[in-house]
């Protein structure tokens, strides 16, 4: 009996052993899982056995470099390394060294020589603690991703100043488009009581270079700006200040009428002027650091300066004269668009914009969605990118996954971040390129966090590459999508060849996949109203014409699509013809954008011999087989995953698979009704009819509470 109960306990421990670790999530992409290449980790641990660091004790930042290198050596090799005062007697030595020409403020160089006697020195030098950290983290990814020490020649500086994450947190902790849980920021027990999350979050932040966070909805709360409440900021101000992370906060416009007792708001008004300016007194008192303000302002009900006549130059330069003196900075969003101008809703933001170009003060940066109407799963790249060369402008990409299938769905977006950055805005140039702003020392992208309370911080287990993906580009604008996956996935899930090519090849199939199954060809803003959860094509009930799918798709009994040409909204006019070239004829517009700039009939014919309706048919199903291959790799890796990893994504993928028959099905029973054309020949048959996926209702869906 006693044999065979070792027998069974043998077996078993070999079958545990064959899996990777369970992991909560919570350790991100930072668990630091033990090398499996003896060679290496040989070579390592000789590296990690001395280490010179700055001499400063007191330095919070140094002394986070020094946690960190012990904890990534213990884990990673096995070994902890020894501190040592002599960098004679180092085999890594960190150095300040302000004249390093190849690098920038933030940046650092790692490189690896041989010394007499054959000892692999790395010497990692940068011009900030700052970069020391950034550097840190970056050799210990490369140990991660069993990079050979005695090769190492790294030399990084970010492309961006500016590399944001803007939570959209209330005070009350809920998040506005948020999936995971509520907000880690707790205001109610700040600023006493400092969260381990805190750290966690900003040590985080910090390994993927991120170096801003605005913790408040851009849809303000003008409390935050009292003083009570910029005690609590200033608490979080300190913990984020030795990872080299600025804080934000976003400023209600009316905030002088609603917690400074004044009349108006009016941004030409001594009064209020005075208020801002005092207020900004009152905030760098507290946070000498703080980074400045993010204003959403006119736009979808919030107060603005065109309440009073003025533009959103006269606001934002008044908010930006205010921080100004402190070197804080102003971030206006271009993300406006009202009801009562009948033109096309992607217009509006362009129109509004350009004529202040150049009329904005130096501490004043534009902050641009990704596309002109509102982070769908496909949009063309905005038209203000290239169209305000004055000004310095701002990437807003959202990394929590609104339009995305939130947190229910695995949609790597990498791919997407990369096709609006690589887009040319001109022969010549493209997004990244006016991102860079090389002339000017202002430049930034800026993410929508995707985080919360979940154990795992974004929900779906997968949604940590997004942020992994956003900070990683935010920093490097050329890495390429699938590298990065696969330093996530590697730095997460395993270092198994077959895991990992598996997974990259889940991740990098899912952004097409979900573009397909959701809005193929150019299709947008169909999902669901308000929560924008699942499809609602036919939806016409909202109070605003451009908040209704059908003002998006405008599909009739001669076609579908919204005309964006000339012979309609003339929305295209607003690129460079040289773009306009390959958008303006709906013969030769590429097509993951047809719909969006053209209605063209059900019977157009589109580059693969098919008509529109044949074609729209044939994506949708697409998309929906895109999902069924990716449940079955993931089941593939059963034997290698953890059962309590693997399940949850299993029953996940299962659950998209299911919402992308629903997408395809209801759409295409909708858009039937003005095709009227048969479904092609061995077409799968919907499960249910039109009105059955009509009467859905989602009234607790998430993320969509204030
Ligand atoms: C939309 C969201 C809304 C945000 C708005 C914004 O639905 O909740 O407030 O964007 O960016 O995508 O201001």
């Amino acid at each position: 009996m006693i044999k065979f109960r070792i027998l069974f306990i043998a077996i078993l421990f070999q079958f545990l052993s064959q899996h990777c670790e369970a992991s909560n999530g919570y350790e991100l992409w930072l668990g630091y899982e033990k090398m499996n290449n003896p060679v290496l980790q040989v070579k390592y641990q000789s590296v990690f056995k001395n280490i010179y660091l700055p001499q400063n004790s007191n330095d919070k930042t140094i002394s986070i470099v020094q946690t960190e290198l012990k904890l990534a050596s213990k884990r990673i090799i096995g070994t902890t390394p020894q501190f040592v005062d002599n960098e004679k007697n180092a085999q890594l030595i960190f150095k300040i060294d302000t004249a390093n020409k190849n690098i920038g403020q933030e940046g650092f160089e790692i490189i690896s020589s041989v010394h007499a006697g054959q000892k692999n020195i790395i010497t990692l030098s940068a011009k900030s603690k700052f970069g020391l950290l950034y550097g840190c983290f970056e050799l210990i990814r490369a140990m991660q991703m069993q990079k050979d020490p005695s090769a190492l020649h790294i030399t990084s500086t970010p492309m961006l100043n500016i590399r944001m994450l803007n939570h959209w947190d209330n005070i009350n902790r809920s998040v506005e488009r948020g999936y995971a849980g509520i907000s880690i920021f707790n205001w109610h027990t700040l600023p006493d009581y400092k969260d381990k999350r805190y750290y966690d979050y900003a040590r985080a932040n910090a390994s993927i270079g991120i170096n801003a966070t605005v913790v408040t909805n851009v849809n303000a709360n003008a409390l935050f700006l009292t003083h009570e409440y910029l005690l609590k900021v200033k608490s979080l101000a300190e913990i984020f200040r030795p990872y080299g992370i600025k804080i934000y906060l976003t400023a209600r416009f009316s905030a002088p009428i609603e917690i400074g007792g004044l009349k108006t708001a009016d941004p030409l008004n001594d009064q209020v002027k005075n208020w801002w300016k005092e207020k900004a007194n009152e905030i760098y008192d507290l946070i000498p650091d703080f980074g400045g303000f993010l204003v959403k302002a006119n736009s979808e009900g919030q107060p603005g300066p065109q309440n009073y006549n003025r533009s959103h130059a006269d606001g934002a330069n008044m908010i930006a004269e205010a921080v100004a003196p402190h070197n804080g900075i102003v971030i206006w969003r271009a993300f406006v668009y009202s009801n009562e101008q009948p033109d096309d809703r992607a217009k509006q933001a362009y129109s509004e914009f350009t004529p202040y170009d150049g009329k904005f003060n130096k501490n004043v940066l534009v902050q641009i969605k990704n596309g002109p109407i509102d982070f769908q799963p496909r949009e063309p790249f905005h038209p203000l990118f290239g169209a305000m060369p004055k000004t310095p402008v701002m990437m807003e990409f959202q990394i929590t996954q609104e339009y995305l299938g939130q947190a229910t769905h695995l949609v790597y977006e990498g791919p997407m971040f990369k096709e609006i950055l690589e887009s040319k805005i001109n022969a010549s140039k493209t997004v990244m390129d006016v991102l860079e702003n090389k002339e000017n020392a202002l430049s930034g992208m800026s993410g929508v966090a995707n985080i919360g309370n979940d154990v795992n911080w974004c929900g779906h287990p997968f949604a940590q590459a997004n942020w992994y993906a956003y900070g990683r580009l935010a920093w490097n604008l050329h890495l390429s999508a699938s590298d990065i996956a696969n330093e996530w996935i590697q730095q997460t899930w395993s270092q198994e060849k077959q895991v990992v090519d598996t997974i990259q090849n889940i991740m990098m199939s899912s952004y097409e996949n979900m573009v397909k199954y959701m809005t193929p060809l150019g299709l947008h803003h169909i999902m669901g109203n308000g929560h924008h959860y699942g499809p609602m094509p036919w939806g016409n009930t909202l109070s605003r014409a451009d908040w209704n799918p059908v003002y998006y798709h405008r599909s009739d009994t001669l076609g579908i699509g919204f005309n964006r040409s000339a012979s309609g909204s003339n929305a295209v006019a607003q690129y460079d013809p040289w773009v306009q070239k390959q958008w303006s004829d709906s013969n030769s517009c590429d097509e993951k954008y047809l719909l969006w700039f053209h209605h063209v009939s059900w019977n157009h014919k589109m580059k693969s011999g098919n008509n529109l309706w044949n074609e729209l048919c044939y994506e949708y199903n697409q998309g929906v087989s895109g999902v069924e291959k990716m449940n079955q790799q993931w089941k593939g890796l059963q034997s290698k995953i953890n059962p309590d990893d693997f399940e949850p994504i299993n029953q996940l993928l299962a659950i998209q698979l299911h919402d992308a028959i629903w997408w395809r099905d209801a759409c295409l029973l909708y858009f039937q009704t003005f095709s009227k054309q048969p479904f092609p020949n061995n077409y799968p048959k919907a499960k249910y009819n039109l009105k059955y996926y009509q009467s859905l209702n989602f009234p607790f869906a998430p993320g969509n509470g204030k």
